[in-house]
């Protein structure tokens, strides 16, 4: 109890400073959203998600009911509205709406329509994605994204769905971060199906996966509510760096991960050319001169950058670091926005936050990092919105529950919803829309 006075003392001391010493209030558009954004496995686990890939993972298959979101999704949708959000990012478990190759679930159809409407009634817009890094397991079990025949198995899923929640639904993400999912699944091997430092397969994935995104933008275009709705892919940009630049293999190690972790996509997505091409690996070519075209705005998920030094990651001197292996890096979300501007389309702030299990770290991630959103937007870049990553602890993948990115902190054995010190902070920005600094 005493910590918990310390801190809250703290924290409020903390706004109060910010406030009090404001020289600037930035003032967010009218127009522009503050929300949470979740992901299905995350918060309802493989016990809610029973014919998951990731059920079925070594790593998921404990997850059990994480957040029990599929049945607490009413209590989450009202603490976001009371945290100040007028948006919810959630995800579409396909696994859950299509078990088995020729079936599809009403009940699981039913249940999304009751969630989609609940963050409507609380006067939020739903943000769905379509995609986040979870498959059916028949869909695995046909070799997924590998194979270039199985991706009108999602197109047709995608089409099922836009056609189901249109137009109640407006905000679309086809794909989140497929970059991200071809390295952990095909190159780390934490994600399933879990190869280690597979080139060829990764390249297919991730190109296939591309392929899939600007086959679904045309598609659902083309569907009633097709052309009024915002249809747009989700892009971590991460990337790697050399911590001392004269280190020669340092920096053939970054640029090697960063290809794979942002480049080879980016410049798909901004040219229409994809290019895979690794020594002792087969490349992958790929041309298709609409994908610049094939997205309505940009999902940005910002974190931090890697360095790498002597082949570890790193971080530089002074700076703080979260619970994973990297850096608070505030200017790297203005490096961000300005470098996926390049793609010409309005750009989201799909995910940002911190794993900070002591919350000390993440009322300064908050506030320096917004600090340089609001400084890009007063310089012309056209950022629309902020999602926090994100509502409640959960289940962060491989690294199972150890990770807490939470504003609000889960006892899983009560499924209690604990506001964390750092939500005040949060809760005024969204709830005030503006920022001191
Ligand atoms: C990602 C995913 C989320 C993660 C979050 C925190 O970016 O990896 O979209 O599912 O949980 O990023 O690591």
């Amino acid at each position: 109890m005493k910590h918990y006075y310390r801190h809250l003392l703290k924290i409020c001391f903390f706004l109060f400073f910010i406030i009090c010493n404001g020289k600037t209030i930035y003032h967010f558009p009218p127009y522009f959203m503050f929300g949470f954004g979740n992901a299905e496995f995350q918060v309802s686990g493989a016990t809610h998600c029973p014919d998951s890939n990731w059920a079925a993972w070594k790593y998921g298959k404990n997850s059990g009911i994480a957040c029990d979101f599929w049945n607490l999704y009413e209590k989450d949708i009202w603490l976001a509205k009371k945290m100040g959000a007028n948006a919810f990012r959630i995800s579409i478990e396909w696994s859950t709406i299509q078990p088995t190759q020729d079936s599809w679930n009403q009940d699981a159809i039913n249940h999304y329509h009751q969630v989609i409407n609940c963050i409507i009634n609380h006067d939020m817009a739903p943000v769905i994605t379509l995609h986040h890094f979870t498959d059916p397991i028949w869909f695995s079990n046909l070799e997924g994204f590998e194979n270039e025949e199985n991706i009108d198995y999602f197109v047709d899923f995608c089409k099922k769905i836009f056609i189901e929640f249109s137009p109640k639904v407006t905000f679309w993400c086809t794909i989140n971060e497929p970059t991200i999912y071809a390295f952990m699944g095909y190159v780390l091997g934490l994600f399933p199906p879990g190869y280690r430092a597979n080139l060829n397969r990764a390249g297919n994935v991730l190109k296939n996966m591309l392929k899939a995104h600007v086959k679904i933008y045309y598609a659902l275009k083309k569907l009633p509510y097709g052309k009024q709705a915002q249809i747009g892919i989700v892009h971590q940009l991460l990337r790697f760096e050399a911590y001392h630049s004269w280190n020669k293999l340092d920096k053939a190690l970054a640029d090697f991960f960063t290809t794979i972790t942002h480049t080879a996509a980016f410049n798909f997505l901004k040219t229409g050319n994809f290019s895979w091409k690794f020594a002792r690996s087969k490349p992958v070519y790929y041309q298709d001169n609409s994908a610049p075209y094939s997205f309505d705005f940009i999902g940005l998920n910002y974190y931090s950058r890697v360095l790498i030094n002597f082949l570890q990651p790193s971080h530089a001197p002074g700076e703080i670091m979260t619970d994973y292996q990297y850096a608070m890096y505030p200017i790297g979300v203005y490096n961000a926005i300005k470098e996926i501007s390049q793609l010409g389309a309005p750009i989201y702030i799909t995910e940002n936050g911190i794993a900070d299990a002591r919350d000390d770290r993440r009322p300064l991630l908050i506030q320096q990092y917004l600090e340089k959103v609001a400084q890009a937007i007063n310089e012309g870049y056209d950022v629309r919105g902020y999602f926090w990553w994100t509502l409640t602890d959960n289940f962060e993948w491989h690294e199972g529950y150890s990770k807490k990115f939470g504003i609000f902190e889960m006892n899983y054995n009560t499924q209690a919803r604990i506001l964390r010190d750092s939500g005040i902070l949060l809760r005024y920005i969204f709830s005030n829309r503006v920022l001191h600094y």
